[in-house]
């Protein structure tokens, strides 16, 4: 692996996951209760033996920074190295300009960069995805079969397919057909798999016929090189690879496990949950994998008297009696106030701890931050530093999306969400 450099894919412009991406870059996003999401393709880096790690956003954000900077240190003798390149380093109109168009246009832009050093293969990772992969097993593949171009790929059904780049492969595993996003059956026909050369290959389709590309490509440093340099397309998915596999040998790497897009409000609160269960499908409390994040020095949180079930808890925070929360993701240094209700929702906790001056010196009217007496929260993802007044229902009854504007929250999918610090002051009621 020492022949990799790994670029992660932080994110376009895409608005998917606002308003969690509104103050923040999207590898910035709070996961699992004290983790971010860029936590989850650099751990799997290290735990593969890769640490030459790019990370491509479109703009820095100071969490971010701090974050990179604060959990992966390298020392002077192994190499290693986490860097981020932004594209948009001032927030001035004209600098939406300099944006990355597209995930094959991010890398081209920072080639330079990316290529500085004699690496010999390029591999690059999306930002918004929950798995655990070894690298290096993908690595040996792709040099057994001698390709210029490997892809990883997991079965899917047909009607997970239309959101997905679908491949179809020979005997060998070559790629012979991509098709990005299939939406009508005649081209999702054109790429389908037989489920049983997918169980030949050690993998368990479960009668599933479609092979989707997990976004993980590793590229021969020349192939890559040539790739963008011959052609102005933007994107990966939509142009690169359908017509690589012509001019090129584009290899599959077929991958069994539990893999997660988490790019959408959906899938990031349905993720985030399924963790909090006990037969969660990722794992975070394993041995052999670690999922790395900044270390911090909060103390133990302190509950007594709640009754706590199926839910992840950070460190740091405090929870008083009678409070009660279910099915739910608590994050660092949250103050869940007696008799709360928490069911079915994300709390992203505090960046700090409010002291007893700060909290004399609020204004009357701002409830102080955290979750305060009596109030009910579901279905919902709180952002962090927010403040919810005492008796607060922050249910979303009716379900319906466009009943957030101009009340402090928006409603995505059914799911109500209130960005980073924001306050539901008392009386406040959707
Ligand atoms: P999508 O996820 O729809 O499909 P895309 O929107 O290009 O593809 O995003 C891929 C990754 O790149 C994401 O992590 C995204 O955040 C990031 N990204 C997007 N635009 C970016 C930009 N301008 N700058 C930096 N990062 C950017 C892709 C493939 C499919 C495949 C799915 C699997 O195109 O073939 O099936 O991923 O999730
Ligand atoms: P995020 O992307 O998670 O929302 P930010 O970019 O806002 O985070 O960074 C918040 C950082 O600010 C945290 O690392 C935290 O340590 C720091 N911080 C410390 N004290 C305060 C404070 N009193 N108010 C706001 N932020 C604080």
């Amino acid at each position: 692996m020492k022949n990799v450099v790994a670029v992660v894919l932080g994110g376009g412009r895409g608005t998917r996951l606002q308003p969690l991406t509104s103050y923040r870059s999207k590898p910035a996003v709070p996961l699992a209760a004290k983790y971010r999401l860029i936590d989850i393709p650099i751990s799997n880096c290290l735990n593969s033996g890769l640490n030459h790690v790019f990370v491509l956003t479109q703009f820095m954000t100071v969490s971010l920074h701090q974050h990179i900077r604060g959990t992966y240190r390298f020392d002077a003798f192994g190499g290693g190295f986490v860097e981020i390149l932004a594209a948009q380093q001032t927030m001035d109109a004209d600098a939406s300009l300099d944006w990355y168009q597209g995930t094959a246009d991010a890398v081209r832009k920072n080639l330079r960069y990316l290529l500085a050093q004699q690496f010999e293969y390029v591999l690059i990772l999306s930002g918004d995805q929950l798995y655990r992969m070894d690298y290096a097993k993908m690595l040996a593949e792709h040099q057994a079969a001698g390709a210029d171009v490997s892809i990883a790929a997991i079965p899917v059904d047909r009607k997970d397919a239309s959101a997905l780049g679908i491949m179809r492969v020979d005997d060998t595993g070559r790629v012979i057909g991509f098709v990005e996003k299939p939406k009508t059956d005649e081209l999702l026909d054109s790429v389908r798999m037989d489920p049983k050369w997918i169980d030949a290959h050690g993998v368990d389709s479960k009668g599933r016929d479609c092979l989707a590309s997990m976004g993980i490509y590793l590229f021969n440093r020349k192939t890559l090189t040539e790739a963008l340099e011959q052609s102005d397309s933007s994107d990966f998915g939509k142009e690169i690879f359908p017509r690589a596999i012509n001019e090129r040998r584009v290899q599959v790497h077929l991958f069994d496990g539990y893999w997660e897009d988490i790019g959408t409000i959906k899938s990031f609160y349905e993720s985030n949950l399924a963790m909090a269960r006990p037969d969660s499908p990722f794992e975070l409390a394993t041995s052999n994998a670690p999922i790395y994040t900044r270390p911090r020095f909060l103390p133990p949180t302190r509950v007594d008297g709640a009754q706590i079930r199926q839910s992840l808890i950070a460190d740091g925070c405090v929870i008083e009696p009678g409070a009660v929360i279910e099915n739910s993701v608590i994050g660092l240094r949250c103050r869940i106030g007696r008799d709360a209700v928490i069911r079915d929702s994300i709390v992203m906790g505090a960046d700090y701890y409010e002291t007893p001056s700060d909290l004399a010196a609020l204004d009357p009217g701002t409830p102080p931050l955290g979750f305060g007496a009596g109030c009910v929260v579901e279905k919902a993802i709180i952002d962090k530093n927010c403040r919810v007044a005492a008796g607060v229902r922050v249910v979303n009854e009716t379900g319906k999306d466009e009943l957030g504007e101009g009340r402090n929250c928006v409603v995505r999918d059914g799911i109500l969400v209130v960005p980073k610090n924001h306050s539901l002051a008392a009386g406040w009621r959707l």
